[in-house]
């Protein structure tokens, strides 16, 4: 972990606090991989161990006007972007407290008062709904930045492509964050597109973009941060790759035959969390003890959360009409 050449301060509460934003992540998915096993938790079910400093370095980088879209392996991005536990747990149980009212499941977590605008199940699908909003926010003069996330197997998308030339074309105030773990379900990045560098398509387009290690969320939380004072500023769009890995497969259900495990064990031992710990732990900075603490903190929430999703309702088939058909005026 390096954080001399960061151009964000980073004072330990600082660091102690991503390291708690990113465990919370992790346990709250592992919660959710048992419980699916245990078929609680329905559906689809995409987890994002391993990605956790990418979302929750660059929410780091926001302010509550902002926006946010993701994709269907967005449990981290809502719990970084501030929804309750609570809400997102009962959306992966299907109950009516959930964020959308169970009817989304893990792949349509959204939250209008937190400016969450999903879980897109859809590959690249988000990027034209969050160059709308930019547009929008543009047309009324507003400072906000949306963001954008999506995995690097979107580029294989013309709405990629369309997206990311509007946007530069408009100049608008858009973050795109590509999550660069390279492989798009079983298709490798390396055996399906010529040019790697998620970034330089991007630079193509003329959009200002980097690529950074996505394991280190000190340096995915500064190139956010600088990305977003540029948007903000009104410099157009920008695209940030971050270099990541999951460390789990595609989705509950994949064999995994695409990728060795020494590969899928290297990661690991460079993921996200581990390696911010181990610096902590050897700059003197974390003791067994206080582990123990935001462990045992980040367990409660997470009890408490499988608690109130369990003790919650289904929604009314009274109310099943809730929210698709619009109510007559006159
Ligand atoms: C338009 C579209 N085509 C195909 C799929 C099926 N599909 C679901 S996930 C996925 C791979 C996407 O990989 P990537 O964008 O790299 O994201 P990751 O799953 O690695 O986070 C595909 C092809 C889909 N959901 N939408």
């Amino acid at each position: 972990m390096n954080t001399d050449n960061n151009k964000v301060h980073m004072d330990i509460a600082h660091l102690k606090l991503l390291f708690k934003k990113m465990l919370r992540i992790r346990r709250f998915e592992e919660k959710c991989a048992e419980l699916y096993t245990q078929e609680k938790i329905r559906g689809f079910l995409h987890l994002y161990i391993g990605e956790e400093a990418v979302a929750v370095g660059v929410m780091q980088a926001l302010s509550t006007n902002d926006a946010v879209f993701a994709t269907y392996r967005e449990h981290g991005h809502a719990l970084a972007r501030g929804l309750s536990m609570n809400k997102v747990m009962a959306e992966m149980f299907g109950k009516v407290t959930g964020s959308s009212r169970g009817r989304g499941g893990s792949m349509h977590i959204f939250d209008v008062e937190k400016r969450f605008y999903g879980g897109n199940a859809i590959v690249a699908g988000a990027l034209p709904l969050a160059v709308g909003l930019a547009l929008a926010n543009k047309m009324q003069k507003k400072q906000d930045v949306v963001v954008c996330f999506f995995g690097e197997g979107a580029v294989a998308e013309g709405e990629f492509h369309e997206s990311l030339n509007l946007a530069q074309l408009w100049q608008l105030p858009i973050l795109f964050v590509c999550e660069n773990n390279g492989y798009a379900m079983g298709t490798a990045l390396a055996i399906s597109e010529s040019e790697q560098h998620i970034f330089r398509k991007a630079q193509s387009y003329g959009l200002k973009a980097q690529a950074v290690d996505g394991m280190n969320v000190v340096e995915v939380e500064s190139a956010a941060t600088q990305y977003c004072i540029s948007i903000k500023n009104g410099d157009g769009p920008c695209l940030l790759e971050c270099n990541t890995y999951r460390f789990r497969g595609h989705s509950m259900f994949d064999t995994q035959l695409y990728r060795e495990s020494e590969e899928i064990e290297e990661w690991k031992s460079k993921g996200p969390i581990i390696k911010l710990r181990r610096w902590l732990e050897a700059n003197g900075k974390l003791d067994p003890a206080e582990l123990k603490t935001i462990e045992d903190q980040v367990e409660d929430e997470i009890n408490q959360s499988v608690e109130f999703a369990q003790s919650s309702e289904v929604e009314n088939v009274s109310d099943l009409c809730f929210g698709v058909y619009a109510e007559s005026k006159n």
